[in-house]
């Protein structure tokens, strides 16, 4: 088990539009891929930063994660991803340390890569994201 590198930090925002807009008059951001996650619940738009991401999260649903995050604490942080290079592998390695993960097996996410949740309440409170990465 071990992080090959910060592969995005997700946003919860209310209006994608509006957040990227900003973004782009704040920041002069320039590659944008966005993409609808139905599996995850959102639209997303990811903003390359270096050799990172920033992940803006919109939901497309009421009972969606992102839209109860939304309706509990606002806009803002709402997970890290790191991405490492055997997703099943680090699974295997985070049970047998006894931490709490939302998925069990991985899930399909944006740009078809394997993901899985660990939820916050394992470590500080921050909902991690796997992603694979070979
Ligand atoms: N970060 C930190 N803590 C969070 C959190 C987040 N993003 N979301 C919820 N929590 C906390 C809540 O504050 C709450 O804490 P308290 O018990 O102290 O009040 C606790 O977790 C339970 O929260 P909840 O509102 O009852 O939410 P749920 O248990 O229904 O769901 C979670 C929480 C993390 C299990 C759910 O959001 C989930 O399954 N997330 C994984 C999938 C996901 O987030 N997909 C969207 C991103 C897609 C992508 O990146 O591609
Ligand atoms: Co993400």
């Amino acid at each position: 088990m071990f992080l090959i590198n910060l592969d995005h930090v997700g946003i919860a925002v209310n209006d994608l539009d509006a957040a990227l807009e900003e973004y782009e008059r704040q920041y002069r951001i320039q590659r944008v891929h966005r993409q609808v996650v139905k599996s995850q619940g959102v639209e997303e738009a990811m903003i390359a930063v270096g050799g990172s991401h920033i992940q803006l999260l919109q939901p497309l649903s009421d009972d969606s994660p992102v839209a109860k995050f939304l309706a509990k604490r606002g806009e803002g942080l709402h997970h890290v991803a790191y991405a490492v290079p055997d997703i099943e592998a680090a699974l295997d390695h985070l049970r047998a340390e006894d931490v709490e993960l939302i998925d069990d097996t991985p899930r399909i996410g944006g740009g078809d890569r394997r993901i899985a949740f660990v939820h916050p309440k394992a470590l500080a409170g921050t909902l991690i994201e796997l992603v694979e990465s070979p």
